[in-house]
């Protein structure tokens, strides 16, 4: 059986950058098996932010997300494999860092340091179509 490639777009958050938890996050996505297809270091526009959390305009949450977003820079990836949508949002464990389960990313190396909104370090796509629409935001040119 061939392999169905599979897609997805993932963010080491300013606060992943910041704590020198870029190198970690990748060694994770790599050790498995999953392939970097595409690699960015850049400081997210506002524009660029609106459009990637559209669907959550609205919530109080927003602007602060979008705030913390472009508060530094943040690593875009492009990572490829079999059912990698759902296997990275294993990896990365639950949204809230405090309640993600050990050996998840947010688990092991997320906390809430009391902000208004979560520094949960990696941001995945949560669908292929979530995925097509969130690559031609940060790699325009793929
Ligand atoms: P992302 O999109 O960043 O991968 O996170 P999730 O898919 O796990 O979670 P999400 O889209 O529901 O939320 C986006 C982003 O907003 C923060 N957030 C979320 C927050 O600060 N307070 C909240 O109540 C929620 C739901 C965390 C991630």
């Amino acid at each position: 059986m061939t392999e169905q490639i599979e897609r997805s777009l993932v963010l080491v958050k300013p606060d992943g950058y910041r704590r020198g938890l870029t190198g970690e996050v990748l060694r994770r996505i790599e050790a498995k098996g999953y392939t970097l297809a595409a690699l960015n270091v850049l400081t997210a526009t506002s524009e660029m932010l609106h459009a990637h959390y559209a669907e959550h305009e609205g919530k109080p949450f927003y602007e602060p997300l979008c705030e913390f977003m472009s508060s530094g820079p943040v690593t875009a990836v492009v990572i490829e494999g079999q059912d990698c949508i759902k296997g990275f949002r294993s990896l990365a464990g639950a949204t809230n860092p405090t309640e993600a389960a050990p050996g998840s990313i947010r688990g092991d190396l997320g906390r809430d340091w009391g902000t208004s909104v979560q520094q949960n370090i990696v941001h995945g796509s949560d669908s292929p179509e979530s995925a097509a629409r969130e690559i031609a935001i940060w790699f325009p040119g793929l």
